[in-house]
């Protein structure tokens, strides 16, 4: 403790106290004067991790804000045209280390730390994940703003600041999934700024009615609720550039704070009743919608970020350009991420029309021009549509504009679609926005995703063969009338966290290689790594990276665990969010058989086998219950094998739980082999794909979303393929009947049956979804695919025993990533959707 208070005294008298950190010498002050300021603490009192964390967030802060604010008076003064990337979800995880990497400080701030007797890891580790998304669509925006930062490119992003974000996954001791609330706001937020005179009002509910204005017949809406969207922006640093985005994420303010009167009149919970139900729209990130209540409240929390999202870009367009509207596209667009946003289409013309007073056509000429929409699933549950009713409740007004843009579209079709009155009929009925639903004859729908199609410039999928989907089967007969609108934007991730920050130690063996770090902002040029990928120095320093992040990993795994895990056994990795399409169940299955296999080998036998520890990890959805049964699948098959003394030196099976950004950024560089095993045609890209490519992993998987290009990329030659083509599933689909199981398969379901793993009654419905082949089972198609998939991982265990193919495979990997930069796909939104130019503000 002498030294470190010598250190700090030693410091504060050479360094540059207050001012913002550019070197070394007063990255210590700095540090201190904000353990002083923010923390409350003096230089000589016991600092904890968590004071010296807050103590650097705050002073990386100053810096991001300063950047900030020179980039926007850039952009204003420029009156750059913006992209706004609405969105219900940004899974940003931890900002400190990609801030403080991003703006070049690493090194200056581990040196002060160090001096403190601290490392820079320990304190990063104080920082919760900001875990305001699922999964891959949310994770796919944080991408996204990294990379519109590192380009220059004007724009935002926005959505909701949830007070609960993703729910925090535990296992209960019985090996089952347990969500806990997930409180990330609870310690302060350093990251996010609050605009306190940022804020609008935004109204639900109540009802509409016709009146006569300046001679006009026009409906007002008299709304029954009203809140206050208010303005939190969180910087958005890129790396080697001045510039610093934004993304402004809306909290939910009552209109009156408190009920005075209520409350002096005893009744207390009336006094608070206004700014709980206000709270109660940002509390958490999707609630559950099993309930009619949860759908009610997720369209409530889809309105208000929309709605205070698009005030916020009029107002500033207004105070700029008046009311000169036809200006309005070459200004800012937007992009709608999933449907979730889509009610954007209804308030762009509630703005622009009951507010602004402009002529319907203009208004739709300048909405339609501006919004654009990207769609990310073939699931039909997630392409939402909202029952007219619970539209008109909440959203009268919507509901009225909806059916006005419906009508039209309908006329549209009558008089445009070739074709008989009947054929007519057919096709208008099959692409209304509002239409019957299928399974309940006496209910609309407003189906969002075709509301946005007919109201966007763009529509675009996420892998081409996604795209491909997308104009030839979910929206094919859009696709017919308006063939331009569609387009194919492959998915990518950023290459500063998912290779640079995450593994620095690869990242430098790369920079040391190639000659430079230009890669970390041009990944292109990982090809570079191409001609090394057979030169048996540069593996030997491949594998050696490669065994140091397993160590780490297995470091981690025995502090939770207690198990001890050998570097040397292949590490094989399956994570996402737990869905029947995503077949994690089939890697079970396999991992099953594997074990039963080694049960009947010899020692010798077994001594001469391919080891393995693997992983699985991902969240099951509240409400998903099957997805439930697969998580308690892994734990009580990892249960078994991890603890028979025959097998647990060759297999090792382990539920991860909680998995989040944070772990992927440790799980991701330890892996050897990464499994991406969806039915064909069911994964729109992913994109955990691209981030294991990235750092040399090895990808066994089928011929789906973006599989596909990074095999391209890659060599096919390299990656394990296997499995049925999306275009074969229709067929098979309608065959399951005649199913004749692979008899390796139906051992492995008996076992399940039977109690091998005990819970036999939990796993019985596990067992009947895929092994009873009737109408409506096994719509995975896990059964169809069980051989081929073991084949494929014989495979893989042959490469394994010849360390130099593989290492020369995992090579070619990280060479063939640079496509998957999400820099790439940002630059290709900018200029075929979004039509906006890089703009640098001076450093
Ligand atoms: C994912 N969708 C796709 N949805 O599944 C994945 O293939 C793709 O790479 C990624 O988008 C990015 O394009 C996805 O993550 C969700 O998380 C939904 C959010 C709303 C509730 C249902 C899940």
């Amino acid at each position: 403790r002498s030294v470190i208070v010598q250190n700090i005294a030693e410091a504060e008298r050479v360094g540059k106290k207050g001012k913002p950190v550019k070197d070394t010498a007063s990255a210590l002050p700095e540090l201190m004067s904000k353990v002083r300021s923010v923390v409350g603490k003096s230089a000589t009192s016991d600092l904890t991790a968590r004071d010296l964390y807050n103590a650097l967030a705050y002073s990386t802060r100053d810096g991001l804000i300063e950047r900030f604010n020179k980039t926007h008076e850039h952009w204003a003064a420029k009156d750059s045209k913006f992209v706004y990337y609405l969105s219900a979800e940004f899974l940003m995880g931890r900002t400190l280390t990609n801030a403080v990497y991003n703006l070049g400080m690493e090194g200056k701030y581990a040196e002060a730390l160090r001096s403190l007797g601290y490392d820079m890891e320990t304190i990063q580790e104080q920082e919760r994940d900001a875990s305001l998304g699922n999964g891959g669509l949310g994770r796919l925006a944080a991408c996204f703003l990294d990379s519109m930062a590192n380009i220059d490119l004007p724009g935002w992003g926005y959505g909701i600041r949830y007070k609960y974000g993703m729910f925090k996954q535990a296992l209960d001791k019985g090996g089952y999934q347990k969500e806990l609330p997930d409180i990330w706001l609870t310690d302060g937020n350093p990251w996010e700024v609050k605009r306190s005179e940022i804020k609008y009002e935004v109204c639900f509910g109540g009802r509409t009615e016709k009146k006569t204005v300046n001679g006009k017949e026009v409906s007002v809406w008299e709304p029954n609720q009203r809140v206050y969207a208010q303005a939190y922006d969180n910087p958005i640093p890129g790396f080697q550039t001045p510039t610093v985005g934004n993304l402004r994420l809306w909290d939910a303010l009552p209109v009156t704070e408190f009920d005075l009167a209520a409350f002096n009149a005893g009744d207390y919970d009336k006094s608070m009743l206004e700014k709980e139900k206000a709270e109660c729209i940002v509390a958490v990130l999707y609630p559950n919608d099993a309930t009619p209540e949860g759908k009610e409240l997720r369209l409530k929390q889809q309105y208000f970020f929309v709605a205070a999202s698009m005030q916020d870009v009029l107002t500033r367009f207004k105070a700029k350009h008046g009311s000169k509207w036809d200006l309005l596209p070459t200004k800012a667009v937007f992009q709608m991420n999933d449907t979730h946003p889509t009610i954007a289409v209804a308030e762009a013309m509630r703005l622009l029309v009951d507010v602004e007073g402009l002529p319907w056509e203009q208004a739709w000429s300048i909405s339609s021009k501006m919004l654009n929409y990207t769609n990310h699933t073939v699931m039909p549950e997630a392409l939402e549509k909202w029952p007219v009713k619970v539209m008109a409740k909440m959203l009268p007004r919507h509901m009225e504009i909806i059916e006005i843009i419906n009508e039209g579209w309908i006329q549209w079709l009558q008089s445009n679609l070739p074709g008989t009155a009947a054929e007519k009929a057919a096709k208008v009925a099959a692409m209304s926005i509002v239409h019957e639903n299928q399974w309940n004859k006496d209910e609309l729908l407003v189906n969002m995703a075709y509301l946005a199609v007919v109201g966007s410039a763009h529509v675009n999928g996420v892998a081409a063969i996604h795209s491909d989907i997308v104009k030839n089967e979910i929206f094919n007969d859009f696709y017919k009338i308006f063939p331009n609108k569609f387009q194919n934007k492959t998915n990518g991730v950023t290459p500063r966290r998912w290779l640079a920050w995450c593994n620095p130690e690869l990242a430098t063996l790369i920079t040391k290689t190639l000659g430079s770090d230009a890669w970390i902002n041009n990944a292109e040029l990982l090809s570079g790594l191409r001609k090394f990928a057979s030169d048996k120095n540069f593996q030997s320093q491949w594998r050696a990276v490669k065994q140091q992040r397993k160590a780490k990993l297995a470091a981690m795994i025995k502090s939770q665990t207690g198990d001890d895990i050998d570097i040397n056994n292949m590490f094989d990795i399956q994570v996402k969010r737990i869905h029947e399409y995503k077949r994690q169940y089939m890697n079970v299955l396999g991992i099953i058989w594997r074990y039963k296999q080694l049960k009947k080998m010899t020692p010798a036998e077994r001594k001469a086998s391919v080891p393995r520890v693997c992983m699985i990890g991902g969240k099951a959805a509240s409400a998903y219950d099957m997805a439930k049964r697969i998580i308690r699948l892994v734990t009580a098959v990892g249960a078994k094998i991890n603890n028979d003394p025959d097998t647990k030196d060759y297999l090792r099976l382990y539920f991860l739980p909680d998995y989040n950004v944070s772990l992927a950024e440790a799980l991701i560089p330890a892996a050897e082999l990464s499994q991406h095993i969806s039915t064909g045609g069911t994964e729109a890209s992913g994109t955990s794909n691209m981030k294991f490519q990235m750092n040399g992993c090895l990808i066994i998987g089928t011929w789906d979303g973006a599989n596909i290009e990074i095999a391209e990329e890659t060599g096919v030659e390299n990656v394990f393929v296997f499995g049925v083509r999306a275009e074969e599933i229709n067929q098979l689909r309608k065959e399951r009947a005649n199913y004749k199981t692979d008899p390796r398969f139906n051992e492995i379901m008996n076992d399940i049956a039977g109690g091998m793993f005990g819970d036999k009654e939990y796993f019985k419905p596990l067992v009947d979804s895929i092994s009873n082949m009737k109408v409506g089972n096994d719509w995975f198609l896990v059964a169809n695919d069980f051989a081929a998939y073991l084949d494929a991982q014989e495979e893989v265990d042959k490469v394994y025993k010849d360390p130099e193919e593989w290492t020369r495979r995992s090579i070619m990997y990280t060479a063939g990533s640079g496509k998957f930069s999400s820099d790439r796909t940002i630059r290709e939104y900018a200029e075929d959707i979004w039509d906006i130019k890089p703009e640098r503000p001076l450093a």
